[in-house]
């Protein structure tokens, strides 16, 4: 298992991102903490100067485990499950633009918010077909580049708030390319338990996000990492624990206390 946090390649309104903007001069510091990796979060790849990132990237020995995509329901309102087909339309467009992105990286494409949230006076079949056809279409759109649905909160969206919902979905897609991602901070909220949320996801478990309770680096709520990891090692996760969290009290610190604690229990 190895260790990164997410940079926001753009300022963003998201919270709980350490690192937004000043892409250089972020990847740098995250390189000297001691991070193996660096989870990008971008609203939109058309918007990114690619040149320069692959060699900020690879100046700094740094691979790229996974693109955020959320910010472009934040921001924009694109989303798989809008009544606005335009709107399902755009969002389709984006994740493809997200996958060739994601290709270039050997990276995963999250697909968070970007699913959108069942809307008023539509139905549950109805949401759930559009949502299923966009997935369906991004996920032809490259057998190698690999889709994380993540399952977040009730506060933040109304589809798939539970790791059993994230399990049925991919199952109802079963494509090879369609698996999960697992967020403590979300799993806090949803889960009856998280280490047995995460050895259910065993089999499909493409990228795992960490924060502590609070959202804050791990270590600053009441979450038992130890149990994360043991379970993760159990199932024998491979991939990244990438640190998605509040940058506070400040986003150096926060980085620094989120390596510290993880490598604690990591080791
Ligand atoms: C994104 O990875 C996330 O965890 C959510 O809270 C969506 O913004
Ligand atoms: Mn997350």
């Amino acid at each position: 298992m190895k260790l990164s946090i997410v940079v926001s390649t753009q300022p963003a309104s998201f919270s709980a991102l350490a690192y937004k903007g000043r892409v250089a001069e972020n990847i740098k510091k995250i390189k000297d903490l001691g991070y193996d990796g660096v989870e990008l979060a971008v609203r939109d790849p058309g918007l990114l100067n690619l040149n320069e990132l692959h060699n900020i990237l690879s100046e700094n020995d740094l691979p790229v485990p996974a693109i955020g995509t959320g910010q472009a329901f934040g921001e924009e309102g694109l989303s798989f499950s809008s009544k606005d087909a335009g709107k399902r339309e755009k969002a389709i467009d984006r994740i493809k633009s997200q996958i060739s992105l994601a290709k270039s990286f050997n990276a995963i494409v999250i697909i968070g918010l970007i699913r959108g949230k069942r809307e008023d006076e539509i139905d549950e079949q109805q949401t759930e077909s559009w949502l299923i056809d966009a997935l369906r279409i991004c996920a032809e759109e490259n057998d190698t580049v690999k889709l994380a649905i993540e399952p977040v909160n009730r506060y933040e969206s109304n589809l798939v708030n539970t790791v059993s919902e994230g399990l049925r979905l991919i199952e109802k897609l079963d494509r090879k390319n369609v698996g999960l991602l697992l967020d403590t901070f979300h799993m806090n909220i949803e889960e009856p338990s998280i280490v047995e949320s995460i050895r259910m996801s065993k089999d499909h478990l493409f990228h795992f996000h960490i924060a502590d309770s609070n959202r804050w680096y791990p270590g600053a709520g009441h979450l038992e990492f130890s149990d994360v990891i043991e379970v993760l090692k159990r199932i024998k996760y491979k991939g990244f624990l990438s640190a998605e969290i509040l940058p506070l009290p400040d986003p150096d610190t926060a980085a620094e206390m989120t390596i510290k604690h993880m490598r604690h229990f990591m080791s």
